[in-house]
């Protein structure tokens, strides 16, 4: 366990450490007395899930970053490409199922009466796995929204045939998530952030924290006095300032912390 310099009191583990089992009881400790609880995740919480994540191994599409396809910019130059993408990323969630990760953050919201689950994640997989109390940041992949009437539903074809997709109005269809350079939904945001601003407790799950304005929502937290609990594979712009950030797979260390906060024997 290393301390590191710029806070005495952060602790950051290693995946060898035998010190990570302190650190999951002492996350368990903390999320056991914590009384508003926030979880803010990101694609490292689907990815035991076979979904490829953003920025990591696998996350290109024919070459392509995600940033060059998942914008305003790009759908207007070619909506079938961008649709091809989605289609593809569709097809792949399809056959996805939630894994034990997205499972304890349902055990977290039955138990704790002040829990909000914030998600950049566009996948489903939370209401998959039954979290209701959740803030969807960057939209739904499993929504369209029609560019000319605007109206938006649920679409769960796969694959969509023809791309692009018509609305009935006769005007194109577009996938209901949030581009890079798109605002997000002020409704959404501000009760992120209030949610953000009562926690005493932030856990920030498998995500870089990188995009803004949802890597600001644990700093918010920070501010206000919350404990922040990072869980990722490998350090992020995050980790220097969370209280503990535990090297490790979202879903097993989550499941371990959860089943010890509510209850279970070590
Ligand atoms: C906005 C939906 C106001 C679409 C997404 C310049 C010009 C314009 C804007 C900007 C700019 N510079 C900065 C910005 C702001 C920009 C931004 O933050 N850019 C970043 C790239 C710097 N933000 C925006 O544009 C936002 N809007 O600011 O509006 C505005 C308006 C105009 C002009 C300026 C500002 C909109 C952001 C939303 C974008 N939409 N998705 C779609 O999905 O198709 S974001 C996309 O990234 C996904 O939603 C994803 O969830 C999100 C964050 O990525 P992560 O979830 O963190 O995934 P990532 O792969 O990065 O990391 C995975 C992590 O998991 C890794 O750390 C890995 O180690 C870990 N991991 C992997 N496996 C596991 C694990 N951990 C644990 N266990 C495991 N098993
Ligand atoms: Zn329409």
């Amino acid at each position: 366990m290393t301390l590191s310099p710029l806070a005495p009191n952060i602790t950051h583990l290693s995946h060898t450490h035998t010190s990570e089992l302190d650190a999951v009881a002492q996350a368990a400790e903390w999320l056991a007395g914590a009384q508003s609880v926030v979880a803010l995740t990101g694609a490292g919480v689907s990815a035991e899930s076979g979904l490829p994540t953003f920025r990591g191994a696998g996350g290109l599409w024919r070459n392509r970053r995600p940033e060059t396809l998942a914008t305003p910019e790009a759908f207007a130059a070619d909506p079938k490409t961008v649709w091809e993408w989605y289609d593809w990323r569709r097809s792949v969630h399809a056959g996805c199922s939630p894994n034990p990760g997205h499972h304890a953050l349902v055990e977290l919201e039955r138990a704790k009466s002040e829990f909000c689950l914030v998600s950049q994640n566009v996948d489903g997989l939370h209401e998959q796995a039954g979290s209701r109390r959740i803030l969807k940041l960057h939209g739904d992949l499993w929504k369209v929204r029609c560019l000319t009437c605007g109206r938006e539903e649920r679409d769960t074809r796969v694959p969509i045939d023809p791309l692009p997709p018509y609305c009935s109005c006769g005007g194109m269809l577009r996938p209901a998530v949030v581009w890079f350079g798109e605002s997000l939904s002020e409704e959404t945001l501000r009760a992120a952030f209030d949610a953000a601003s009562r926690a005493d407790l932030v856990l920030v799950l498998g995500t870089s924290s990188i995009v803004y304005p949802a890597a600001k929502i644990p700093r918010v937290a920070l501010e206000r006095g919350a404990r922040v609990i990072e869980i990722n594979l490998e350090p992020t712009e995050l980790s220097s300032s969370a209280h503990l950030s535990l090297r490790g797979k979202t879903g097993e260390l989550l499941p371990e912390i959860v089943r010890r906060a509510l209850g279970g024997a070590p």
